[in-house]
């Protein structure tokens, strides 16, 4: 890996390891470059969570819309002893990619007792480092035993530099969803190669149910979801010095059936365009045109395993609500032994 780390000691029992400090740039220049001189112009979605994008997802997790929230921690509540009893006799390192808040990690760190908090060791990886200094510093709050190493990375890229020991990887909230088919399955393949045999890895899926359920979810009443989409031209304004006038955008979410996902787009009211200065890139957009911000697959069990077999990944357990509305798997590597 070319990129340079540097591992700052915040206090005692937290480590952060920033991975997004040099080759980053030339990184995002080129896939915003590539995504915006598409036909379907399109921007990838971790740009969404700048320090506002967080706040605004946070705001998502408690609609009444979005059921995912609610019904994944459900689904963790009623299972955290069996999920944890992965750590029975053998401890390690629990590692959360993509964590953002910390409200579902301290469910499963909460069905361990005192005594076994204090030998492992979490492990949150996020791209938003406000997300995660905050949780982070929460957590070191709430649990006093706690040690914890943050790292500030991109966890399609940088997957190689998770600890090598013993570990469970959870990756929750069907984030797995918000990469496109050749991406997510290059992304479980990488999880793959950076487990051992005797790790697991949870992930978090949301499964097909009805497009009204699904569409309801993308488009709130209250507005926080559109707001969350036009945030990524907030954020390019900001971390780009572009000018996009967000004004003449407005959010659409819609199901696609064929593809098994909700597409969320910004939709152009009339012509407009932009410049992304730092990308010495102009934009042009005409009335009615969109830009995709996000894919948002759902699953079928049988499409879920067929990307794990695909990947080198094994299911071992599936954890789902009473609706069968999400589901948490556990996986492991193909192979054995376990
Ligand atoms: N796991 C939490 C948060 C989900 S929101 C939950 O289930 O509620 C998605 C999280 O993934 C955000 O915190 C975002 O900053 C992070 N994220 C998105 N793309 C990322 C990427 N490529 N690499 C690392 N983190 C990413
Ligand atoms: C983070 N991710 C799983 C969310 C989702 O549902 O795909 C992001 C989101 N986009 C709009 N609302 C929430």
């Amino acid at each position: 890996m070319n990129t340079r780390k540097q591992l700052s000691q915040q206090n005692g029992r937290l480590q952060i390891l920033n991975c997004l400090l040099e080759d980053d740039s030339q990184e995002s220049s080129r896939e915003i470059v590539e995504g915006m001189t598409q036909r379907q112009k399109r921007l990838p979605s971790k740009y969404f969570y700048d320090a506002n994008g967080s706040w605004l997802f946070e705001r998502i997790c408690d609609l009444p819309e979005y059921y995912l929230t609610r019904t994944e921690l459900a689904i963790l509540k009623e299972n955290a002893p069996d999920i944890m009893a992965f750590f029975a006799g053998d401890f390690g390192d629990l590692v959360e990619l993509g964590s953002g808040s910390n409200r579902k990690i301290k469910i499963l760190l909460d069905a361990l007792d005192g005594a076994d908090l204090r030998k492992i060791r979490y492990v949150p990886v996020d791209i938003s480092e406000s997300a995660l200094y905050e949780a982070s510093q929460e957590l070191l709050y709430t649990y006093s035993d706690l040690d914890i190493l943050g790292i500030i990375a991109d966890f399609t890229r940088h997957l190689e530099v998770l600890p090598p020991g013993r570990k469970l990887i959870t990756f929750l909230g069907s984030t797995i969803g918000n990469l496109p088919s050749p991406e997510r399955i290059a992304f479980l393949r990488g999880v793959a190669r950076v487990m051992n045999p005797k790790d697991g890895f949870l992930l978090g899926l949301d499964m097909l149910k009805s497009p009204d359920l699904l569409e309801a979810a993308y488009n709130d009443s209250q507005g926080v979801t559109a707001e969350f989409n036009k945030n990524i031209l907030g954020n390019l304004n900001r971390s780009f010095s572009a000018d996009f006038t967000i004004a003449d955008f407005e959010h659409q979410a819609v199901f696609v059936k064929e593809k098994e996902r909700v597409e969320m787009h910004l939709r152009a009211t009339r012509e407009t365009s932009a410049r992304i200065a730092d990308l010495d890139l102009s934009v042009s957009c005409r009335g009615g045109e969109t830009i995709r911000t996000e894919i948002c697959k759902k699953f079928s069990r049988a499409a879920a395993q067929r990307d794990f077999k695909t990947a080198g990944l094994l299911d071992t357990g599936w954890f789902t609500d009473p609706l069968g509305w999400f589901s948490l798997v556990m996986l492991r590597k193909a192979g054995g032994p376990w």
